[in-house]
């Protein structure tokens, strides 16, 4: 049985897992969690949250262990360096953006934000551009650092840490207008691995919910996790 991976095409921790296994040229079914309903997501996946990972019927949540998983169970075409601290390098690269950027840019925050601590809108586009701008620096600063200017984060092919950080600037850029002037490092891997196979067939506008446009959901109401 085909891997089923349950995301939606603006999930953008979906989006990594979808360019690893673009990468590592693994078949799957994607499935579409906005054409499912939350509801029944809930079920398969307790969490709510998006990508899940079904593996002939047995179902798993979060983007880090997705990832882990096919970097275990498909070694053809790894992801992480051979040399083990550049694997912890790109595996720190990955996390700061999992856990010090997209846990807190997520819709859920804000909405908690707006919604019960009374954070004003501006207060809330602050939030959102203060975290992008200390997170981006610190990628900068780490890239710069690095001790080979590879044409990707850790190497001379894209992988782990690479495929964190485009959807990452990908929303960034499209969604909340971040300016990546400052960034030019991470500007040019992002503009160097956009034009990839793996990376244009995992993004957003290939999957097969896209709907041609996308207006950012509503902070004032709902209350749907996204
Ligand atoms: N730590 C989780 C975060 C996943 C997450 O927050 N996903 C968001 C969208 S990127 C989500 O699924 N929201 C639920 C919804 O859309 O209702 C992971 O890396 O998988």
């Amino acid at each position: 049985m085909p891997l089923k991976l349950y995301s939606n095409f603006v999930n953008s921790a979906g989006e990594r897992v979808r360019i690893a296994l673009a990468l590592k040229n693994v078949p799957y079914e994607y499935i579409s969690v906005r054409a499912l309903g939350m509801e029944a997501y809930r079920r398969i996946n307790p969490q709510g949250l998006m990508p899940a990972l079904d593996v002939d019927g047995r179902v798993f949540a979060q983007a880090t262990a997705i990832l882990e998983y096919l970097e275990e169970t498909y070694p053809e075409r790894p992801l992480l360096p051979k040399d083990p601290v550049l694997r912890g390098q790109a595996r720190a690269f990955g996390q700061h953006i999992t856990s010090e950027m997209h846990a807190i840019d997520v819709i859920r925050i804000r909405r908690f934000l707006y919604q019960h601590l009374k954070v004003d809108l501006d207060g809330i586009d602050r939030w959102q551009r203060h975290w992008f701008d200390v997170g981006f620096n610190t990628l900068e600063q780490h890239l710069r650092e690095r001790e080979q200017a590879w044409p990707f984060c850790y190497g001379d092919e894209p992988g782990w840490a690479d495929l964190h950080l485009v959807p990452q600037v990908r929303k960034g850029i499209s969604r909340f207008n971040v300016d990546m002037t400052p960034f030019p490092l991470i500007a040019g891997i992002f503009d160097r691995c956009k034009v990839m196979p793996a990376f244009i067939a995992a993004s957003p506008p290939q999957q097969p919910d896209y709907q041609g446009t996308w207006t950012e959901p509503s902070i004032e109401q709902g209350d749907g996790l996204v």
